[in-house]
């Protein structure tokens, strides 16, 4: 494959940021809230006494927000509730007489409690607290805890408040890092652990999101974000441009790519980001993405550029061309997919339901994204009768006679021949 631009440099893991956030995991089960309150003072520079942030100060930002702006936040909220109710009704209980007397069924159960993590950052994203909260609601999980950093004045930015309230929040605490992650795993004195953690962060906070994976459940660890676009030469390059740009101003580390049929069309997209990064008022971090990260492959065939994306497995895929919907099921491996020209990947990170919480670095080639289901356990369960145990316990028995699991050999028996031993057994 023809490459006509070339991603810049390799970024080497660091090993500090594990060791970093190891230690403070350690120090937040020590000192608890006290370990809280210090890495306020130390990393955001605010003295707060009430990590909760409390209803009145909810209230009063629900209120101060512009009309607009509140009318997007529900406009949003319903559609990923729509969509997350629709995905809710695909997961189905059943129970079934799978042989005569031994009847095994499956039921859906909600996950208790949950933390949910809200980056901060530069630009707060008031829809990365839609895309935790609303799937885990829908789910019925009965707990939404909510961490967030705070700004510099200690208040948390007032829309995301109001994302997080207005989409089910139950608390909400002012604490952002991997410390906000080691309290919603251990717990603090004021942070009851939950048991299962979702929501993007930054290195640190993904970090400790793997750290304390096995005391808690996640979702998934969401790296910078991703856009692969596969254009043929019905493409707009002036639509591609703007695609990859709008990845690449979230992160220095976003990773942006196009695979294209078409050389002329890789040349042109090439010529059209630079051009857009001239009056892109977020380009100091566009277009330090775009010459580290970027990438542009020319295709022989869409067979060969089809190949590309599935190795790649992106955190989005976006397909531009002129049978987008027909190659549908030829990608196998996407966090969400983008069918035809119009269809971009920015109404799905804020307002056409999709959750953007997505696998990145080809985790997707194991897992999807956020959904319902993230909040859900599919449990199973057994009745057996005694007809079923005729036709189980022969099978159970000899197998355990073989394993050398006696106990086993017993728990099966007695109920079947009403003896605990078998003799003489064959
Ligand atoms: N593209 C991001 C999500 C997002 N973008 C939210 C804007 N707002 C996920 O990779
Ligand atoms: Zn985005």
């Amino acid at each position: 494959m023809e490459v006509l631009k070339a991603e810049q440099i390799d970024l080497a893991e660091g090993q500090t940021v594990t060791d970093t956030v190891a230690s403070i995991i350690r120090r937040v089960r020590e000192a608890g809230d006290d370990a809280l309150r210090a890495y306020l003072r130390q990393f955001d520079s605010v003295e707060i006494d009430d990590l909760r942030v409390s209803d009145a100060d909810i209230q009063k930002a629900v209120s101060l927000l512009p009309q607009t702006m509140l009318e997007d936040i529900q406009f949003s909220i319903e559609r990923i509730r729509a969509f997350a109710n629709a995905q809710r009704r695909t997961l189905t209980e059943f129970e079934q007489e799978m042989i005569p007397g031994a009847y095994l069924g499956q039921r859906v159960i909600p996950i208790e409690s949950v933390g949910a993590y809200v980056p901060g950052g530069r630009y707060p994203l008031l829809s990365s607290a839609q895309m935790a909260i609303i799937p885990a609601k829908v789910a019925g999980v009965g707990s939404i805890r909510v961490c967030t950093p705070p700004t510099k004045s200690g208040e948390v930015h007032p829309a995301v408040l109001a994302a997080a309230h207005l989409s089910g929040a139950d608390e909400i605490y002012r604490v952002g890092g991997a410390q906000a992650i080691a309290a919603l795993a251990y717990g603090t004195e004021s942070i009851a652990p939950v048991h299962k953690i979702t929501g993007p962060g930054n290195a640190f906070v993904t970090e400790a999101k793997r750290q304390v994976h096995g005391q808690v459940g996640i979702d998934l660890l969401a790296g910078p974000s991703e856009v692969l676009v596969l254009a043929d030469h019905t493409a707009n390059p002036v639509y591609i441009a703007a695609d990859l740009l709008a990845q690449a101003e979230h992160d220095v580390n976003a990773r942006v790519a196009l695979v294209t049929t078409d050389r002329d069309l890789g040349h042109a997209v090439i010529r059209e980001i630079h051009s857009q990064l001239q009056t892109l008022p977020t380009a100091a971090t566009a277009r330090a993405a775009w010459e580290r990260r970027g990438q542009v492959f020319y295709a022989e065939s869409m067979d060969e550029a089809i190949a590309l994306v599935n190795d790649w497995a992106p955190e989005h895929l976006h397909v531009q061309t002129a049978d987008a919907y027909a190659l549908r099921d030829r990608f196998i491996n996407y966090g969400s997919l983008f069918l035809g020209a119009l269809s971009s990947v920015v109404y799905a990170d804020k307002v056409c339901g999709t959750n953007h919480i997505l696998p990145t670095r080809a985790a997707a080639k194991y897992t999807g994204g956020v959904w319902v289901g993230t909040f859900l356990k599919v449990v199973t369960y057994q009745r057996i009768e005694q007809q079923g145990v005729e036709a189980l316990a022969p099978h159970c028995v000899r197998q355990s006679q073989q394993e050398g699991l006696i106990g086993h050999l017993r728990s099966a028996n007695i109920r079947w021949s009403g003896e605990l031993d078998v003799h003489p057994f064959e």
